[in-house]
């Protein structure tokens, strides 16, 4: 499980000026966050706009991680989609191409029973051999995973872990708890990722992470060797960025800093926003900020 155990990037998909999936791009982003010292990459995910695609496009973003990544980069594929057989097509295409393991939120829009979404996880589990990541972030979805539900899966071999967006540290001590010191727990908030380290997360994925890989990567790193008072410095500095990118449309300002790294993935998809022309001179000063 040591493959998982780190910093990893929600990343974003690219797209060209016409909003076509940019596979260059793509593949570009991840040699950037390659070189600085990342696990790896969830691709697909919130940050990843994996549910504003087609199943189609989404076969071609993983695609074209999985054609630019380094040997021992690990990939997790965020399948999440509003039909089980959405996702199970692309559990099986994820499981072709070589991921190394699934991810998925609870199907969303409709209320379904506990049973029905642990069958809907259960069924991608069953499409691919591969590990599989339970993603709770209930404030979009609007299924919390509870305690009982979390028993449940655990029954499944397949289910290695949780990626728990929430801002209690409370459920992610708890669900740790529950699984065992073998059960994966990996931060969700990123402004939050020192506190779900200090409560037992094993590693954090985040969608800031992309444009400052830098930074979190010192804050793992000195947790890990135990320097927690550089590592709580790391973490302030990060927040100071965040606090400022919530003011924005969040994904489209990302966007912009990493371009202003150096990876141009375009704007976000509709109906997530861009930054408005009159904020760029804010996003640039931001980037100056966290770059100094
Ligand atoms: C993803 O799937 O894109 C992320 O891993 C989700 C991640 O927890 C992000 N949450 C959301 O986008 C809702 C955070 O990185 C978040 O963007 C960050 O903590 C700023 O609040």
């Amino acid at each position: 499980l040591s493959k998982f155990k780190g910093i990893i990037v929600a990343m974003n998909s690219c797209y060209d000026r016409n909003g076509r999936v940019d596979e260059g791009a793509v593949g570009e982003l991840v040699a950037f966050l390659a070189k600085r010292g990342v696990k790896g990459v969830y691709v697909g995910g919130s940050t990843g706009e994996g549910m504003l695609q087609s199943v189609e496009e989404r076969k071609r973003v993983l695609e074209a991680v999985m054609a630019a990544k380094p040997l021992d980069f690990t990939v997790i594929a965020h399948v999440g989609a509003i039909t089980t057989r959405d996702s199970v097509e692309l559990a099986e295409h994820a499981e072709s191409v070589g991921a190394d393991a699934l991810s998925a939120i609870p199907p969303f829009y409709y209320r379904i029973s506990e049973h029905g979404v642990e069958e809907h996880w259960a069924s991608m589990m069953r499409a691919s051999g591969l590990p599989f990541i339970i993603y709770h972030i209930p404030a979009t979805t609007g299924f919390s995973l509870s305690k009982p539900l979390l028993q449940k899966m655990l029954a499944y071999p397949q289910t290695i872990g949780v990626k728990i967006t929430t801002p209690s540290t409370y459920e992610l001590q708890q669900f740790k708890a529950l699984g065992g010191p073998d059960f994966l727990l990996f931060n969700g908030p990123d402004e939050q990722l020192l506190a779900g380290l200090s409560l037992g997360a094993d590693a954090g994925i985040g969608g800031t992470y992309g444009m400052m890989p830098e930074l979190f990567v010192a804050i793992y790193e000195a947790f890990r060797q135990g320097r927690m008072e550089e590592a709580r410095t790391y973490q302030t500095w990060a927040n100071d960025i965040i606090a400022e990118l919530l003011d924005m449309p969040v994904y489209g300002a990302i966007k912009e800093i990493v371009k202003m790294r150096g990876v141009d993935c375009g704007q976000p998809r509709l109906p997530l926003e861009p930054v408005p022309a009159d904020r760029l001179p804010a996003v640039r000063k931001l980037y100056e900020k966290m770059m100094s």
